[in-house]
């Protein structure tokens, strides 16, 4: 069953800043695609050696075995069905998005459509640091589940 999100009202889909300027921008919305996956072993090969992952109200990963361990243990708790990318913009290798991811606690069954805030850095095709940021607790009293402990 393909998963939708309903657009925010103010997110204007035709707008260009939507769309991927240049080949960081790209990655970064092939990358957002892929996570719907939910395949650790899949994601990390969009990772550099010497990256990071932080999900920010949670405990930051360094490093790419580290990072496969938190992708692997987040999906072991809850599904990412579906990445809607309002806007897109970058700089020297900073990809900015704003989005709405929608999740799945797996315990509960519930899902929610989480808007985040995320910043990817690129270096020669790999993600170097990806730092999302969101509202840790609507998600948790949505989905009747708690990541934070
Ligand atoms: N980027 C994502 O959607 C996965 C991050 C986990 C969020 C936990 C609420």
């Amino acid at each position: 069953m393909t998963q939708s999100i309903q657009r925010p009202q103010w997110a204007d889909a035709s707008s260009e800043a939507a769309r991927a300027h240049g080949a960081d921008e790209a990655l970064v919305l092939e990358f957002m695609d892929a996570l719907s996956s939910n395949d650790a072993d899949r994601l990390i090969a969009y990772f550099a050696d010497d990256t990071m992952y932080h999900n920010m109200p949670l405990p930051a990963a360094y490093g790419r075995d580290a990072v496969h361990a938190t992708l692997a243990g987040l999906f072991t708790v809850m599904s990412i069905d579906k990445v809607d990318t309002f806007y897109i913009a970058s700089r020297d290798g900073v990809v900015f998005t704003e989005r709405v991811d929608l999740l799945t606690a797996l315990p509960t069954g519930k899902s929610f459509e989480l808007p985040v805030t995320g910043i990817l850095h690129i270096r020669d095709g790999k993600i170097t640091g990806w730092r999302d940021y969101f509202d840790l607790r609507s998600f948790e009293e949505a989905v009747d589940f708690a990541l934070g402990g």
